[in-house]
């Protein structure tokens, strides 16, 4: 999860000045939004990055979807031809950048809809506020949502009262909720960034987990340690911390098994190195199929690239195909990949509106591929 190296201060600096937009914050009420999506209209997914314009002004692939509330961690969904975006909500509580990702202490879910890329988007209001979660303690980071037999389900990471990030769940009859939480987090759930995937068996998986910030190295033995926090990820030589899946239960609110980690390995079939940092797993998990290949796709966190891999199970092993997208302007990397309409979209975030890693803001481009099933290079 986000922290705020040093290293990323020179990617930061080479952004081109531009106009720093104001966005407002909460707002309960249902507000739509007439946005154009450049993206999928003209993006060529291995064009090279738009150099600024002769007056100086940085260029994007896409424009943000929502302008008068900052959104990020978007997880798309398609509920009964309508495209659901279930995001983070960004806001400035003025908390001190700091190694843990305090200045993300989001409080509430809004959720966005659309009938197509690149028409109107509606935001729905709060569906959920952290004050409704019995056990929250703070930080309503990446949720995510599915849908079975009438129900609708939010899955949400939020760290519990012991400053632990666990994953809770809240239900409701309406896509848009509002969304009712479960009273205690999902028995063995760990982490931040859950990732919700129904196979085409009718199976439904969780992926989970995010290293630093996100608190997964600190699970490396199976129990949440609390202890020297900066020296619990493994050596750079070692095996890197991969996510974790679990096959949910038939009521979707608790895992049919134990939670397993997944590994991530090159060609050779070994697991990915700690230090191998251009492409080992960090955070944002998401899974989707294609031609009947499971793609496991992340972010890379500290190099800011979007990676994937892919495999014959759910469970993996994932063989390390590429990277896929490069940085976009803020720490940050967070993505879902939906089929809409016969094609493949990818919704995504950076910080065109605010220039502030902590304040982002969602967008939409369409994933294009090769004829053998490889990711196409987005410049974002
Ligand atoms: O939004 C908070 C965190 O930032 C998410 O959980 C991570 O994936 C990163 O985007």
């Amino acid at each position: 999860m986000p922290q705020f190296p040093l290293s990323s201060l020179p990617k930061l600096a080479l952004l081109a000045p531009f106009a720093l937009l104001g966005a407002c914050q909460s707002n309960s009420t249902t507000t739509e939004t007439a946005t154009t999506t450049s993206a999928a209209a003209d993006s060529s997914a291995a064009a090279a990055t738009a150099p600024p314009d002769s007056a100086g002004k940085k260029k994007y692939l896409a424009a943000p979807l929502v302008k008068d509330i900052y959104t990020a961690d978007p997880s798309a969904h398609v509920f009964n031809g309508r495209i659901y975006i279930y995001p983070s909500h960004d806001i400035d509580t003025g908390m001190p950048e700091n190694d843990n990702g305090d200045h993300f202490a989001m409080r509430d879910y809004h959720i966005l809809s659309m009938d197509s890329v690149g028409g109107k988007v509606t935001d729905h209001g709060v569906a959920l506020d952290i004050k409704d979660i019995p056990w929250a303690g703070r930080q309503l980071w990446a949720p995510d949502a599915a849908f079975k037999d009438g129900t609708y389900y939010l899955y949400f990471p939020v760290k519990d009262k012991q400053d632990i990030f666990r994953i809770g769940v809240a239900t409701s009859k309406s896509p848009t909720g509002p969304f009712k939480a479960e009273p205690k987090p999902m028995e063995g759930s760990l982490s931040i960034d859950p990732a919700v995937f129904t196979d085409t068996d009718g199976k439904t998986y969780m992926y989970m987990g995010g290293i630093w910030g996100g608190q997964l190295q600190r699970w490396r033995t199976g129990k949440y340690d609390a202890s020297k926090p900066k020296e619990q990820e493994p050596a750079a030589t070692e095996p890197s911390v991969g996510p974790r899946v679990a096959r949910l239960g038939a009521d979707m609110k608790q895992f049919a098994e134990p939670v397993r980690e997944v590994k991530i390995v090159d060609k050779d079939g070994k697991v990915l190195l700690s230090g191998d940092n251009n492409r080992r797993f960090f955070e944002g998990a998401w899974m989707h199929k294609f031609n009947g290949k499971y793609y496991l796709t992340y972010s890379t966190g500290d190099t800011h690239f979007l990676a994937y891999a892919t495999s014959t199970s759910p469970y993996g092993p994932f063989t390390y195909q590429g990277n896929f997208m490069n940085p976009v302007q803020g720490w940050t990397t967070h993505h879902s990949i939906i089929e809409f309409k016969g094609k493949w979209y990818i919704f995504y975030h950076d910080t065109e509106l605010s220039n502030k890693t902590w304040l982002r803001n969602v967008k939409v481009t369409e994933l294009k591929r090769g004829a053998d099933g490889s990711i196409a290079t987005i410049n974002p």
